[in-house]
């Protein structure tokens, strides 16, 4: 077998690739599978009525880092996504990223109450319950979510701190467009202000044109009512831009001709002139999920399948390549699930650890052909120095080095370039 070129069959085979494998996969290719104490445990009513994971599995959200969640006044609420744990594109919705400006108080929406007012510069002004929506033309999608907070900064210790802003969800509801059209958009419109139902809004202005385009009003999440903290009963899905236009609670929009300030351009406000307060379009960014900061190559040299997810605001993923000599020579990674578009695409590359330190970086290009920059290009480009603690202005799509030590160790390469 090449060892350049690691297959599958070879490792079922035996030969040079399962050598860093881990003992019991060695063993079980011998036909001698570990022996394993089958206890019979009875479900519960609970378990049969509504699945639980096993008590083996144990990722969890945690608090991002640097912000205690909920923070001293109890305002903000961030926890992110076990992103180092992904597997496949989908996050299980238990475990999709929370960022809540009402801090740990979720709204407890009973849906029959629950209603949408669309109205504003539209001649038909019109408020649907719960069941109006659901009795018209269903779309479902697949499409991420990312917070403006993701950012990788150099005390990030794992990937899902540096990362784990982000999740993916397969979202059903109507188009925004479909009800729009059914209220009759007036002439001159070119806004929208999307409202939730908590005392603070989660209103943010939208391009009329998006909202006419592909905006999702989702009742559904991964095939089951959106969670609570994603919105329950109702949240917009507004592919490919900033986490905090994607309201949740949504109760009503109204069609406008002229940018409405909001809560939340108030929190996003930035002193720098050259800098949109909001970020509208997320830029084409990925990062290797495995192996990755936090993580550790426990088999010692050998085989290992690098795998990463990738996403653009600006569509599909079309390409990802990946270097692991700190960029001097990339190699195109392989997809492993659809390459939808606005949406997480899991990426893989078989590749066989020396043993030695190296620099592992993913890059990502979109269907519009913009390839993802690393964090010198962004200060270039803004003709500032490069320092590791460097902040990209708006969202921070930047190349994501992880630096692999001789014991297998994988971290933050921000943290000591
Ligand atoms: N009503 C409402 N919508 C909201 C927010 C909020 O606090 N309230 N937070 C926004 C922010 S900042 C982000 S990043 C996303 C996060 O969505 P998630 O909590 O489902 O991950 O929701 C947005 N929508
Ligand atoms: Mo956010």
């Amino acid at each position: 077998m090449n060892p350049k070129k690691p297959n599958r069959r070879g490792f079922l085979k035996g030969g040079a690739a399962v050598a860093g494998l881990a003992a019991g996969a060695v063993q079980s290719a011998k036909g001698q599978a570990p022996a394993v104490a089958t206890i019979n445990r009875k479900s519960t009513k609970e378990e049969i009525a509504y699945g639980d994971r096993s008590r083996f599995v144990t990722s969890l959200r945690e608090p991002a880092e640097g912000r205690p969640s909920p923070d001293a006044f109890g305002l903000t609420f961030h926890v992110v996504t076990p992103i180092g744990e992904s597997v496949g594109s989908i996050t299980p919705s238990a475990l999709h990223y929370v960022a809540a400006h009402r801090g740990f108080y979720v709204p407890d929406i009973d849906p029959k109450e629950h209603r949408l007012m669309i109205h504003g510069m539209v001649d038909r002004p019109f408020t649907f319950t719960m069941d109006d929506l659901k009795r018209m033309p269903s779309v479902t999608r697949v499409h991420f979510v990312e917070c403006i907070g993701n950012r990788s900064k150099p005390g990030h210790k794992t990937v899902a701190q540096t990362h784990g802003m982000t999740s993916n969800s397969e979202w059903t509801g109507v188009l925004l467009s479909t009800l729009l059209k059914e209220c009759g958009v007036q002439s001159g419109a070119s806004w929208m202000v999307a409202e939730g139902a908590e005392e603070i809004k989660g209103a943010s202005s939208i391009p009329l044109s998006k909202g006419m385009d592909d905006c999702l009003v989702a009742y559904a999440q991964n095939g089951e009512p959106v969670r609570p903290q994603q919105g329950f009963p109702l949240r917009l899905v507004v592919p490919g831009f900033e986490g905090i236009y994607q309201t949740k609670y949504l109760r009503r929009v109204k069609v406008v001709d002229r940018y409405y300030m909001t809560y939340n351009d108030y929190g996003h406000l930035q002193k720098d002139p050259k800098v949109v307060s909001l970020t509208e379009q997320i830029g084409p960014k990925s990062v290797i999920t495995f192996p990755a900061a936090g993580q550790k190559l426990a088999g010692g040299p050998g085989y290992y399948e690098i795998s990463g997810l990738a996403w653009s605001g600006g569509g599909a993923i079309k390409r990802v390549e990946v270097s692991t000599d700190g960029g001097k020579s990339w190699k195109d990674a392989e997809f492993r699930t659809p390459q939808y578009r606005m949406a997480h695409t899991r990426f893989a590359l078989p590749w066989t650890w020396d043993g030695k330190e190296c620099e592992l970086l993913s890059r990502c290009t979109d269907e519009l052909g913009t390839v993802q920059p690393s964090r010198e290009q962004i200060a270039k480009f803004w003709n500032e120095p490069f320092t590791p603690q460097y902040r990209v202005k708006g969202a921070d799509n930047s190349i994501q080095p992880w630096k692999i030590a001789s014991d297998g160790s994988v971290h933050n390469g921000f943290s000591n370039a």
